[in-house]
């Protein structure tokens, strides 16, 4: 694990791609990119060469019957969604080098020489499956595409792939209909490709088992499922909206979603690179490599995604960590868009500052799959009693009353005394300690210990009232307005938009996001340097609008 100070390699980093089909919520947000972007941006002050990239996932039944809900073809279906997630990850700052979509060019080349690859390298084989079809429509029926009654529950209109009512997975729905026209379709047999899952088991427990850098508790559940028995994977569809399968025998077929979705962090990567002259393979494969998802999608990235690049004579190299955490409840219950429960990020970063999202989140989220709580309330207090009384209250006072005493000039030090030096030695240990916990990908615990710093630093202004001690002002404002410069630094990765004001307020004419992590421990501000304008950079939440937030998830104000 790569700290500061010490010499870091390149990394890629992708956030699991986000289906083109309904908007981005919290729940998203929460689990994935957030954390990334926290991740990438303190890379970037670190000095570390390092890409964010993410795609909108294009592909997929539900894109299909929604497009076709919407009259859209599913190319301008899936275009609205690709540009309008991309526009909301911008408004919260998430700071991607680059946002493609599975549905690319690049991706649906590099798609089809993957398959072929594998073919070739005989991880794949064709078998005849038998599946529901529709004679009024000429068309095989993906399961989305059958409704009928759950043989379990007895629920009526339920996808044959998932009672929404009791959950479970129907083996054989009752009362089949055709999903586009309601008749009842016929069975019908139909040629299929599979990829060899199975046939990895041993090698995907090797490398679980010397990868170090995975969490152990979901490696360990990984490699129970591999003891179970992994089933080779169907990658094929008898679909429209897909990826072409490169078989002159399996015309009409595409690949399955999660067969080319996961292709595109590395086509995205590579794409991206060539723009600017650079071998995109070779970076991949000498970079450290990080995919950020949230735990419904372990399977995925734990097994298929390692199975086929190791099926690929691991041609592109296997990730070195998959960060997963869990999911964001909301008051203590699942998110459900259907009953409310539910806050879209559009919605939220038009009523709140970004940040302060950013903020909340970032104070609740561990590095492990433990679901999280979003809670209004918690929300307003941690941005209240955390954020400003805290956070922003030391940083105004400081910089208000240079202005009021020196007239915005940084003054000259004098003698150090206990607690000057205890300061100082503070601002000196602070980079690598937090920097340490932000390598480590702990979000939680590296907001914690600056909350720490910036709770010192109130009370050394308590303590040495610079208001009331005239001649040892100068050197508590001299220390405090460089603990304020490193607040900034250390915060910019959590709060970015905040600290490009903080920034200005300290008279800085050069970009925040441009400093370098470990002069956050330095005391980079000399005497005599002029402060910018001043003014509160938070504004208090008001217990009204927590309120009527609640009332819309219907709970009474309390
Ligand atoms: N779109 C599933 C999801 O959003 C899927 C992730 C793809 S990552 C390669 O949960
Ligand atoms: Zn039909």
């Amino acid at each position: 694990m790569p700290s500061i100070g010490e010499e870091i390699g390149s990394a890629v980093v992708t956030s699991a791609l986000p289906y083109a089909n309904g908007e981005i919520h919290l729940g998203h947000v929460a689990s994935t990119y957030l954390p990334a972007d926290i991740f990438t941006r303190y890379s970037r002050l670190n000095g570390r060469k390092i890409y964010h990239i993410s795609a909108s996932d294009d592909f997929g039944t539900p894109v299909l019957i929604n497009a076709e809900r919407e009259k859209k073809t599913p190319g301008d279906y899936v275009a609205f969604w690709n540009k309008r997630d991309y526009e909301d990850f911008k408004n919260l700052g998430i700071s991607f080098d680059a946002f493609c979509r599975t549905s690319s060019k690049e991706n649906c080349e590099f798609v089809q020489y993957v398959f072929k690859r594998l073919f070739k390298n005989g991880h794949i084989y064709d078998q005849n499956v038998i599946q529901f079809y529709c004679q009024f429509d000429n068309k095989f029926l993906p399961d989305r595409y059958v409704l009928g009654k759950c043989p379990y529950c007895g629920a009526e209109d339920q996808y044959s792939d998932l009672c929404e009512r009791c959950g479970r997975v129907p083996d054989e729905i009752l009362d089949p209909r055709c999903g586009i026209c309601g008749n009842k379709p016929i069975k019908k047999q139909s040629k299929h490709y599979f990829f060899n899952l199975s046939s990895f088991s041993n090698r995907l427990k090797t490398w679980l088992n010397t990868n170090s850098n995975l969490q152990p508790d979901v490696k360990n559940y990984v490699i129970n499922w591999i003891n179970d028995g992994l089933r080779d994977w169907d990658i094929t569809r008898d679909l429209s909206w897909g990826i072409p399968v490169p078989l002159p025998e399996a015309k009409g077929k595409v690949f399955y979603g999660w067969f080319d979705n996961h292709l595109c962090y590395i086509s995205t990567m590579i794409s991206y690179l060539q723009q600017s002259g650079i071998d995109g393979k070779a970076f991949w494969n000498s970079s450290e490599i990080y995919h950020f998802i949230g735990k419904d999608i372990v399977y995925h990235h734990y097994l298929l995604l390692p199975a086929m690049r190791m099926g690929l004579d691991t041609e592109y190299k296997l990730p070195d960590y998959i960060p997963t955490r869990g999911h964001l409840l909301l008051h203590n219950q699942k998110l459900s868009k259907s009953r409310n429960r539910y806050i879209g990020l559009r919605d939220f970063t038009t009523t709140f500052v970004p940040d302060y999202l950013r903020f909340y989140l970032s104070s609740i989220t561990p590095y492990s799959q433990t679901d999280i709580n979003f809670d209004w309330d918690v929300f307003s207090e941690k941005i209240n009693n955390e954020l400003i009384a805290n956070i922003g209250n030391f940083i105004n006072r400081a910089l208000s009353f240079t202005h009021k005493t020196f007239s915005g000039m940084v003054p000259d030090p004098a003698e150090y005394n206990s607690d000057d030096n205890f300061s100082l030695s503070e601002i000196g240990a602070i980079a690598r300690e937090v920097g340490c916990l932000l390598s480590q990908l702990e979000i939680d615990k590296s907001l914690k210990r600056i909350l720490r710093f910036s709770g010192h630093f109130n009370q050394y202004f308590q303590i040495k009232q610079p208001w009331a001690h005239r001649q040892t002002a100068n050197t508590t404002l001299f220390i405090a307005v460089n603990a304020v410069r490193s607040i900034a630094i250390m915060l910019e990765p959590f709060i970015p938009f905040s600290c490009e004001k903080i920034w200005c307020q300290l008279g800085m004419t050069d970009s925040i996001h441009q400093q370098s992590w470990s002069s956050v421990s330095e005391i980079r501000i000399p005497a005599g340097h002029l402060l910018g304008k001043v003014e509160p950079i938070f504004t208090k939440i008001d217990r009204e609008v927590i309120g009527q937030h609640k009332e819309v998830l219907g709970m009474h104000n309390g």
